[in-house]
């Protein structure tokens, strides 16, 4: 059975939730910046409506140099405030959810969904599902989003890719390869700069001479198994399943204390072996956190919490581990009694490999 794999992808997505919260936006260029703090103007580029990218304003660009192109064009430079885009974004999901068979979210603003059954492999059922999809996440969310229907995922991401901004684009099976031929490599799902560049010095070019090229000499570059990966995913045989994601939504250790105290050093001590585990659940899981809590359950059984809330997501095991100290520190002068038990949560987790540039840049940039 010819599988009917969809990738949805909302159009400039936190520029666009700007200007859905505030309409007037809409003729301006609208830049969502995350500020680093350390100068006024420090800090990169979010993203960018389409107005502002016509000036040439990226995502990851200094915030400097965004506002130098727009210059005396009036620009809207917004803080970049995550809590919006996530619960804009859950909503947005589950209207997804819904049109799907099968659903399975891979960033914030994305998700692929499988319609196989219930278009019994008919492309053109399954084209009406998509559309239908479209319109009732912008019937209640007022948000346009680009969407790709094929025969499998990587197809169907680069689908929705061609069909930006605010299209649909159906790539029907026998169509596949036609549609991948001219696309230059970078553009496939999974291959990097530097895959793109190994390639590009064996003169493949092209997805469609990637998928002409020597099993033997990818195996060589790349290894067996991206190698195989890559000749699939380019003749559109890639054959990935939509798999449902049930994500965790924090991570998080409570310990009783040897004794109850009031010593923030004393009870953090104790919290040792789950500072361990956190980190080793940060990386085994490559996901980073925007908030940390400490929590404190004190003797009359009470709960009382501190939490910091960072701009940007964090994958930084010692800047965990700071935090912790100093939010305790905080937790137990407030309370003036005795803790018994103490915990850490981190929550609004997010995937670390969309994200590090951004934390990166805010630890170490400008
Ligand atoms: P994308 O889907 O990559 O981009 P986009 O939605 O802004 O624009 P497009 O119309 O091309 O899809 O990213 C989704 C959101 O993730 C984006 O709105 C903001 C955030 N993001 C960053 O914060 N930094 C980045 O470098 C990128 C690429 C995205
Ligand atoms: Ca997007
Ligand atoms: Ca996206």
């Amino acid at each position: 059975m010819v599988r009917v794999i969809g990738h949805i992808d909302l159009d400039y997505y936190y520029a666009q939730v700007e200007e859905v919260l505030d309409p007037s936006l809409k003729e301006r260029p609208v830049v969502v910046c995350v500020f680093s703090g350390r100068t006024a103007d420090s800090g990169v580029v979010s993203t960018a409506n389409y107005v502002a990218r016509a000036f040439g304003v990226r995502s990851g660009m200094p915030i400097v140099t965004a506002k130098k192109k727009l210059e005396g064009h009036n620009p809207a430079v917004i803080r970049m405030v995550h809590e919006k885009y996530e619960a804009i974004s859950e909503r947005v999901m589950g209207i997804i959810e819904e049109h799907a068979d099968i659903f399975e979210e891979t960033g914030i603003d994305e998700a692929f969904f499988d319609l196989t059954q219930s278009s019994e492999s008919d492309f053109a059922a399954a084209t009406k599902t998509a559309e239908a999809m479209k319109a009732a996440v912008f019937e209640a969310e007022g948000l346009t989003s680009s969407v790709g229907l094929a025969r499998s995922k990587a197809v169907a991401k680069l689908g929705s890719d061609s069909a930006k901004p605010g299209g649909l684009v159906t790539i029907l099976p026998e169509a596949t390869q036609a549609f991948l031929d001219p696309l230059p490599t970078i553009r496939l799902y999974g291959v990097g700069p530097k895959t793109a560049e190994a390639l590009s010095r064996v003169n493949v070019k092209t997805i469609g001479a990637l998928s002409r090229s020597d099993q033997s000499l990818l195996e060589q570059l790349f290894g067996r198994k991206l190698a195989s990966y890559l000749l699939a995913a380019a003749s559109g045989n890639d054959t990935d399943l939509v798999v449902p994601r049930n994500e965790p939504t924090q991570f998080s250790r409570i310990v009783t204390l040897k004794r109850d105290t009031r010593d923030a050093q004393e009870a953090l001590s104790q919290l040792r072996q789950s500072m361990v585990a956190m980190k080793e659940k940060l990386r085994e899981s490559s996901k980073s956190f925007r908030t940390i809590s400490m929590i404190g359950v004190l003797t009359d059984l009470s709960t009382k919490t501190r939490s910091k809330t960072f701009d940007a997501p964090v994958n930084d095991a010692d800047l965990m581990e700071r935090s912790a100290a100093v939010l305790l520190q905080e937790l137990a002068e407030s309370v003036g009694k005795d803790l018994r038990r103490v915990g850490i949560r981190l929550s609004e987790l997010s995937d670390t490999a969309e994200q590090t540039s951004l934390s990166e840049y805010i630890e170490h940039g400008r």
